[in-house]
């Protein structure tokens, strides 16, 4: 039929102006987050609301999937939904008025109710979701409004012979012979540019860290009163190709559920000690900083690490220790837990003994002789040794509550993970790479092994399943780091198979049964196959 090639541009062009409209309406939500906070972006809001309920099979398939690009590939997810909902809803107002003016109004609502569902949320939160929806729906109408209704395009004849003799309205006269109207155009591109410089200029404002990297950068941290013990030779087989013993900043893996990084300065900041203390106090980052500080080195690990997986790093710590701050407020009897929330109300719940039984539990204001990096925690965090992330290391932490499990859960514990998460005995290898293929003879197998506040005593490796043959230790750092380890092969012709085990210094061998990482932890021996030629 002659009329379809306008019907399908006029359709390509309504789909078009609803991309307009919602990309107008998100750029219009982050102008409007700068004036209440990054948190009531409508679109930062959804993302943390999709976040906090993604299903555990789902999350766990994401960081496994994507690792610590799961925020990148959620970012790239809701991009591409949006974009679909978007093209619905121009189409929907193109046939059916006013159909996407309605599907709009509906994303302005999810907006609304996910930015005053942020633990941060005042009511305002919901106006940028607000402002977002009614200019969503102007542009919307007014581009919609614009384009020939979708039957416009039929011939006289064909609707004067139509038996019910249904006339519809006459379309303008230009709309005979253009098959987009040029106002069309020109107000779409007009659109278009102005979304994107005032969305743009939003989204910068909203993720502007200069004043706290300015903060960070004139931040002197001040010297330890009691210093880490120098690292030994023999600590590091990275020439064997461990992993290094000590991970940088830059290479230090980045867990959390914030979709934007808290942006504090140490002005900004105070921890506030409350729930079942003697007295409720409040610490500020002048009388923190005058108080002795330890430096310790401390090997963090995610209980979302998969057997063999890179959720796991090493650095030098510097910080109070946490119990001088328990103990100024004073802890009664019966409490048993510490829920601590961060900047953004990530919670987190630390048996209390962790804390007071002597281990380097500290609130750290360094990392590899460097403030924390902002993504790291910056300006404070929490490092005790021996507990997974989820339950001990918040970042951006203001808050204390002194309370008892039996009364309290935080962010992950609510969602089905276990309350109490020690670190499990296990063991890795590093080198050389799964699937490698090596020349016969002896080739070197080297990895890394953990049992924070343990400590390993012996690392094992096997060949194709056969008996288990010690490996070398590096020079033992401390209980509270992981140690490396390295296996001289004598390698011979085909494929095979190598995994390693580790025995920590209570004598407990790593857990060969294989188990997910939810809820607390996995285990599994990790395995690499090499074809040797
Ligand atoms: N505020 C906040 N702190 C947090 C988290 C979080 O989501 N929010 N995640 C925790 C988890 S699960 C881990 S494993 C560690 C990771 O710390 P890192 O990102 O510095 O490696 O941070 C912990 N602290
Ligand atoms: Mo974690």
């Amino acid at each position: 039929m002659k009329t379809s090639g306008p019907t399908a541009i006029r359709a390509a062009c309504a789909g078009a102006a609803g991309v307009i409209a919602v990309g107008s309406a998100l750029a219009a939500g982050e102008l409007a987050a700068v004036a209440v906070s990054p948190d009531a972006s409508p679109y930062f809001a959804v993302g943390s609301a999709v976040v906090d309920r993604t299903p555990d099979g789902v999350r766990e398939w994401a960081i496994t999937t994507f690792g610590t690009n799961d925020k990148a590939a959620l970012f790239i997810g809701m991009g591409v939904a949006i974009v679909l909902l978007a093209v619905g809803s121009g189409l929907a107002q193109w046939r059916r008025p006013p159909a996407g003016s309605v599907v709009i109004g509906g994303f302005a609502v999810v907006g609304a109710v996910a930015a005053l569902n942020r633990p941060t949320a005042v009511w305002t939160y919901a106006v940028p979701s607000v402002i977002a929806g009614i200019v969503g729906i102007v542009v919307l109408q007014t581009l919609v409004g614009m384009l020939p209704v979708p039957h416009a395009d039929r011939t006289r004849d064909e609707r004067d012979t139509r038996p019910d003799g249904d006339v519809e309205s006459d379309p303008a006269p230009e709309d005979h012979r253009v098959v987009v109207p040029r106002r069309f155009v020109l107000a779409a591109g007009g659109v278009v540019a102005a979304a994107a410089v005032l969305g743009g200029i939003g989204r910068r404002l909203l993720a502007d860290t200069s004043r706290t990297l300015a903060d960070r950068a004139h931040l002197v941290l001040p010297r330890p009163a009691r210093p880490a013990p120098p690292i030994p030779p023999g600590v590091d087989l990275a020439a064997d190709g461990a992993s290094s013993f000590v991970t940088s900043n830059a290479d230090f893996y980045r867990i959390d559920t914030a979709l934007q990084v808290p942006k504090l300065t140490t002005g900004d900041w105070s921890l506030r000690i409350h729930g079942m203390v003697d007295e409720e106090i409040t610490v500020t980052w002048d009388e923190l900083v005058a108080m002795p500080m330890v430096e310790r080195l401390v090997t963090l690990t995610c209980v979302s690490n998969e057997v063999g997986g890179d959720l796991i790093g090493n650095a030098r710590w510097l910080g109070v220790p946490m119990k001088v701050l328990l103990d100024r407020a004073g802890v009664r009897p019966g409490a048993d837990m510490l829920l601590s929330t961060s900047a953004d109300g990530w919670t987190c719940g630390t048996p209390v003994s962790t804390i007071i039984d002597g281990r380097d539990a500290m609130l750290a204001i360094g990392m590899n002789g460097e403030p924390l990096p902002i993504e790291h925690g910056y300006p404070i965090r929490q490092v005790i040794p021996g507990l997974y992330g989820y339950v001990s290391a918040t970042k951006w932490v203001v808050d204390w509550e002194i309370t008892r499990f039996s009364e309290s859960s935080a962010y992950w514990t609510s969602r089905g993970w276990s309350a109490l998460g020690p670190i499990k005995l296990a063991s890795r290898i590093d080198r050389p790479g799964n699937g490698s293929s090596r020349r016969a003879g002896d080739v070197v197998v080297a990895g890394s092994a953990w049992a924070q506040h343990t400590g390993i005593a012996r690392v094992e490796v096997r060949i194709d399943e056969g008996p288990w043959q010690q490996a070398e230790l590096a020079v033992d750092y401390s209980d509270d780091t992981w140690r490396q380890w390295r296996y001289v092969w004598p390698a011979t012709k085909g494929d095979h198979t190598v995994e390693c085990r580790a025995i920590d210094k209570a004598g407990h061998a790593q857990v060969e049964d294989i188990a997910a990482p939810a809820p607390d932890g996995a285990t599994g021996l990790d395995g690499r196959s090499y074809t040797i030629t």
